[in-house]
């Protein structure tokens, strides 16, 4: 806590849809903790966010929908916008990128290095569509991909195989602007010289901030092993920040150039007189926020632009997080395979804290880590509400029952309760410790454990039996829960916003301040309480399985839709195939063969007799299922012993795209023996 200011920044979603949980946990509730965190110790601190809405993505989503890029990004700005409003997290300024304070800050920036003379300039050959007359992005070329075959590659990355590709790796490549063939044409460009600021980004990092996390440290540690090469900084494209240069016509910055001076301009926004203190005054504590995909950007290029153009601080700190999975699964927008926040607010109104509670408790700070809805459930259940929720109700209510809501007095102190009062400010300090060195989910851990430890307080003093035989007693144990209660409203502030308030408007609790924290007597004798309100309620198994079909259905259409039937078989005649006798049976009885996982015997009454049949399925059917369904039976198939038992016959099965297998019944029913054909 040394330092005069701090600006924090938080990555710029791309405004090309909507935030999903993997942003919230890697970025922007880490961020919101630390900076709530900072305005309590009294820091002045300023959290800058906004929308990124340059780059090939929004136009491509424009043409896909039929809009023009600037319909794209207004609505997906204001979506993202209000759903963080709603969740909590405390910008002081959420503005964009396509705004006209960024469009000349952005410029500015790029003129003065090109008026420095530290840019390279160069030509290189770039594919043109020869139809439309311009210049394709990688995005834009589609073509056959050279290690798999596939026909529908991307001119930057195959997504069949997953190798990253240059456009001219693709085998006949064309325009999908067109359909075109593209053209190879020289294209001018500027390029940051990166390997000229190699020894000084070497010495800044590896030297100077071997404090960075690891996963952060050792990816600026590769890229710097490895050589920095020049990198272009312009694009030939109509959407984004024009070159503010002379013969610049078609090209703009690239978006990863002016994406990061956003955080510039949002600030210049919210203060246009002093917003150079929280860029340039190496008093302020800079740190960006964001996800482990872009440090390279924060890290390496944007520090490297901000050096050259010489008055700027750098980041002090980049606490990038790994990823978040949902059930198992790489979150993915384009497959819709995520829970979204709009969505989530939407369906647990009230419940904001309990989604930060989890993403906290889980987050990838280390490792790329898994969100499944049953752990959500369960952590509310049996964290928030069991412990935390129910420490607090139980205090309340007691107190209204014995005390008529009044503080009662503290009277002599046994050692158990000096124990438990002597916790409370240790647990401030390791909170303090853990956050300040972004180790967010230790801080959490340790706010919990006050909760944790009030809660057993109550329960090892089971003051609701002693009432009768020792009020003061009781007086003095409702007295400290409710201490510790308080203490709660306060720790929990960063962690638990919309929960800290209410239940700081339960007990009524005054300004305090974060260094109030630890103290025995934050509630005075004789104070009079609100009325006890549940501040958590249980999840129960019909929401999660809300949820979880949801997911399902997502699931099943991204498989339907990456589905391809094989090739057809070759040619029957018609007398091989009238050789089959396919009738329809019915499951009169079905059990699994012991010590297989797959088999099932079947009885089945074919009309013409009864028999047994093996079959594969068990895994996706149980016994009671099958037992009166009717089904397709081959029945001439030569009989075969399959773990001991003669199988005569085949029960006809379909496998979906997903491979699970599903009966063929037929659509009434019909007489068992009835000829299939
Ligand atoms: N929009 C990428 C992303 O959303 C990019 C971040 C910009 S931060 C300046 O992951
Ligand atoms: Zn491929």
């Amino acid at each position: 806590m040394s330092f005069k200011r701090y600006t924090v920044t938080s990555a710029l979603p791309y405004a090309n849809g909507p935030v999903h949980i993997g942003h919230l946990a890697g970025v922007y509730v880490p961020a919101d903790i630390y900076v709530r965190y900072l305005r309590l110790r009294g820091a002045d601190v300023l959290f800058v966010g906004g929308s990124d809405e340059h780059g090939v993505p929004i136009t491509i989503k424009a043409r896909q929908e039929g809009v023009t890029p600037q319909d794209v990004v207004d609505k997906y700005h204001a979506l993202i916008r209000d759903s963080f409003a709603r969740f909590g997290i405390s910008f002081d300024v959420y503005s964009r990128t396509s705004s006209r304070i960024h469009h000349q800050t952005a410029s500015e920036i790029f003129r003065t290095l090109y008026d420095k003379g530290l840019f390279l300039e160069k030509s290189s050959d770039q594919y043109f569509d020869p139809e439309v007359g311009q210049f394709l992005a990688d995005r834009y070329i589609t073509g056959t991909c050279p290690h798999c075959g596939n026909e529908n590659a991307y001119g930057d990355q195959c997504e069949k195989c997953g190798t990253s590709l240059n456009a001219t790796d693709l085998i006949q490549p064309r325009s999908t602007l067109s359909g075109a063939t593209p053209v190879m044409k020289p294209t001018r460009h500027w390029y940051l010289p990166l390997d000229r600021y190699e020894p000084f980004l070497k010495e800044w990092i590896l030297e100077g901030h071997k404090e960075w996390k690891t996963n952060v440290y050792g990816q600026c540690k590769s890229w710097l092993d490895n050589g920095l090469q020049p990198r272009a900084v312009t694009r030939d494209l109509d959407w984004g920040i024009p070159v503010p240069v002379e013969g610049a016509q078609g090209k703009v910055l690239y978006v990863w150039f002016d994406a990061p001076i956003g955080y510039i301009s949002n600030t210049r926004e919210l203060l246009p007189d002093t917003w150079e203190q929280y860029w340039k005054d190496p008093e302020t504590r800079l740190v960006h926020f964001i996800g482990k995909d872009n440090i390279v950007f924060h890290c390496i290029i944007f520090p490297a632009i901000l050096k050259m153009e010489g008055s700027y601080i750098l980041p002090d700190n980049v606490p990038a997080n790994e990823f978040l999975n949902l059930e198992g699964e790489k979150i993915s927008t384009s497959r819709n395979w995520a829970v979204w926040l709009h969505e989530y607010l939407d369906d647990f109104p009230g419940k904001e804290d309990v989604l930060r509670y989890v993403l906290t408790a889980n987050a990838p700070e280390t490792k790329d880590n898994d969100y499944t809805w049953k752990d959500f459930q369960a952590r509310n259940n049996n964290e928030l509400v069991a412990i935390y929720g129910n420490f607090v109700n139980r205090a309340m209510v007691l107190t209204h029952k014995f005390f008529d809501g009044k503080l009662p007095s503290c009277g002599t102190l046994l050692p158990e309760d000096i124990a438990v009062l002597d916790e409370l400010p240790g647990i401030r300090s390791r909170v303090e410790q853990a956050l300040e060195t972004f180790r967010f989910r230790e801080a959490l851990r340790e706010a919990m454990n006050m909760a944790r430890l009030g809660n057993k307080y109550l329960a090892d003093t089971e003051p609701w039996k002693k009432f009768g035989s020792d009020p003061e007693r009781v007086a003095t144990i409702l007295n400290i829960s409710l201490q510790i209660a308080a203490n709660m409203a306060l720790l929990s502030e960063p962690f638990l916003p919309f929960t800290a308030r209410k239940l700081s408007e339960m007990l009524r609790l005054g300004e305090c301040s974060w260094e109030a924290i630890g103290s025995r007597d934050l509630l005075p004798y004789g104070h009079q309480l609100g009325t006890p309100e549940l501040l958590f309620e249980k999840i129960t198994d019909e929401q999660i399985d809300v949820q979880l079909q949801r997911l399902e259905s997502i699931r099943a259409e991204n498989v339907r839709n990456t589905f391809k039937a094989e090739p057809a078989r070759p040619d029957v005649s018609y007398e091989d195939f009238s050789q089959m006798d396919m009738r329809v049976g019915t499951i009169l009885k079905a059990e699994k063969v012991p010590k297989t996982s797959k088999l099932m015997r079947l009885l089945v009454d074919t009309g013409m007799d009864q028999r047994t049949i093996v079959s594969g399925i068990s895994g996706f059917f149980t016994p009671e299922e099958l037992v009166g369904r009717q089904v397709m039976v081959l029945v001439n198939l030569a009989p075969r012993i399959i773990k001991g038992i003669e199988s005569r016959g085949m029960v006809l099965l379909a496998s979906d795209a997903g491979g699970k297998l599903v009966l063929l019944s037929p659509e009434v029913p019909v007489k068992n023996g009835s000829v299939i054909s």
